[in-house]
Formats: C-alpha cells, structure tokens, sequence
C-alpha cells in the first residue's frame, strides 16, 4: 500500500466515523427521494449490473436492495414514535382472520399445558406458561393492523408489554434480532429496537377476553409499528439472535424490516 500523502494519520476512526455519517446521510436522501436508480443500488450493494442477465443474478440484486431497505429503515424507525390508537367504537367487528391457510386448519393448542420456550441470547431460559405471563404487568392498546393484501382492522389487543419480559429474562438487547417459531411452521422475526417499542405486546386477550384459536391462542406478538405479516400467532418459541432470522413471507421476498 503506498503511503498516504495528505491525511493525517490519527484520524483514522474519526475519518470512518465521519464516512459512515455521510453514508447514513445519503441512504437517506436516496430514500426519501424514493428515486434510487438501479445502477446505484447495485454498485452501493456490491452487485455487478452489467452480469445481471441470470434470474440469480437478478435474485441477488432484488435481495441486497431489500436488505438495502432494511438498514434505511431501521435507521430512520423512530422507537419513541407511537402508532395510532382508537376509540372502542371504532373497533372493527368480527375482526378478519388470516393466515397462510383457511381458518379450518388453525392450531389448537391447550392454553393450560402450552410453554413458551426461550432460547438464544438470553439468561433465563425458564419455559413460560400462560399463567405465569398474565403474573407480569398487562397492558391494552386500540390499534390498526394493517395487511399487505390491502385489508386493515381495529382491534384491542392486551398482555405483557414485549420489553417488560425482555429484561425479566435478562435478555441481551443489544443484540440485533427476536426470532418466533409457531406452532403452524409459520415463524418470523423483527428487530430489537422494535421488540423494544412500547407498544409490542405479547398478546393474551383480544377484546378483555382470552385470544380465541383463529387470532393466535395462547399468545401472538402485537406489533402496531409494523406490517400484519410481522405479528406471529400461535408463537411457541422465541429466541434473541444476531444471526438473521428470516421469516414465513420474508423468505418468499417480501421486506423484511415492513415497518408503518
Ligand atoms: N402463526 C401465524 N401467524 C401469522 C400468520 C400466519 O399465517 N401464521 N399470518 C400473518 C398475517 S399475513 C396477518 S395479516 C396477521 C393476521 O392476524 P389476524 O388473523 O389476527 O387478523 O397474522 C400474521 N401472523
Ligand atoms: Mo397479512
């Protein structure tokens, strides 16, 4: 490597430091223009647009501008920002059902024998019941979920604010991901700063009632900040990971951070 001429060599951090602001400037810019062109996501992702005739190297490149979109989107979620809440009468009723099959094969699954496993980057690992989650403090929230396939519902959904029994397992939240496996093989994960919100909530009453089967019984994960596909049913096991977890659809190409 030849010698630097012209920079002074003790600001090697400063320099990176002051190089990684102006990259987090301009991803933003390019965001919020929404007019990122092809070319200057494939250069910002290492992809090579001039191979991109194979599906793979199309696969690729509609991968790294996903992830692309994640790390802008995770830089400009706000964790202080609340998502909308509702007056009771605007609930909507019945509230739809969805899932990647018809509501005649959701899981049934007994509340009163059911755990919750826990696993990864955590120091409790104690499996949970319902009736020990309903010993920690509830909280209600009126709240909008919205669907990618172009339907929303207001709905009221309780239980145990995700953080408050984030650090009653000593989770550590510095790591980057929450996973959720559940018991229909649908699994998917979000990121910290949002498992962090105030308003997730490890769900166990809709409408001051125990969750019924179709909506996720025992326990599903509220998360009004991002996209329905991002709100688990069913949930039989979380894990805190720094390895990227995936998810059911997110596998499938939609965005993964789908943040409102
Ligand atoms: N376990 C599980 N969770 C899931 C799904 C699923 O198929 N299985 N579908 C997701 C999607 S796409 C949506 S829109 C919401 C729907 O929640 P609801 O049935 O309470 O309306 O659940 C999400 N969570
Ligand atoms: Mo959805």
């Amino acid at each position: 490597m030849s010698k630097q001429i012209g920079r002074p060599n003790h600001s090697a951090n400063a320099f990176l430091e002051t190089r990684k602001t102006q990259i987090k400037h301009l991803e933003r810019r390019l965001f919020l223009r929404q007019g990122l062109s092809l070319g200057a996501l494939s250069m910002l992702s290492g992809c090579d647009y001039g191979t991109l005739s194979s599906n793979d190297g199309l696969d690729r490149l509609l991968r790294a501008m996903s992830g692309f979109n994640d790390r802008v989107q995770a830089l400009l979620f706000n964790p202080h920002r609340l998502a909308p809440t509702y007056a009771a009468n605007q609930i909507t009723k019945p509230f739809p059902f969805n899932a990647f099959y018809g509501i005649d094969d959701v899981p049934d699954i007994d509340p009163d024998s059911w755990k919750l496993e826990v696993s990864g980057l955590v120091a409790d690992r104690t499996p949970w019941s319902v009736q020990r989650l309903r010993t920690l403090p509830q909280e209600s929230q009126i709240t909008r979920l919205i669907c990618v396939e172009g339907w929303s519902a207001i709905g009221q959904w309780s239980g145990v604010p995700f953080r408050t029994f984030l650090k009653r397992i000593g989770a550590d939240t510095t790591a980057r991901y929450v996973g959720f496996k559940c018991a229909d093989k649908y699994y998917s994960s979000i990121d910290m700063a949002t498992a962090l919100h105030p308003q997730t909530i490890m769900t166990l009453d809709y409408g001051g009632d125990p969750l019924l089967g179709a909506y996720g019984a025992p326990m599903r994960l509220r998360v009004p900040t991002k996209l329905g596909f991002k709100n688990p049913k069913y949930i039989k096991a979380l894990f805190v990971t720094n390895t990227y977890p995936g998810g059911y659809w997110e596998d499938q190409g939609y965005n993964w951070f789908s943040g409102l």
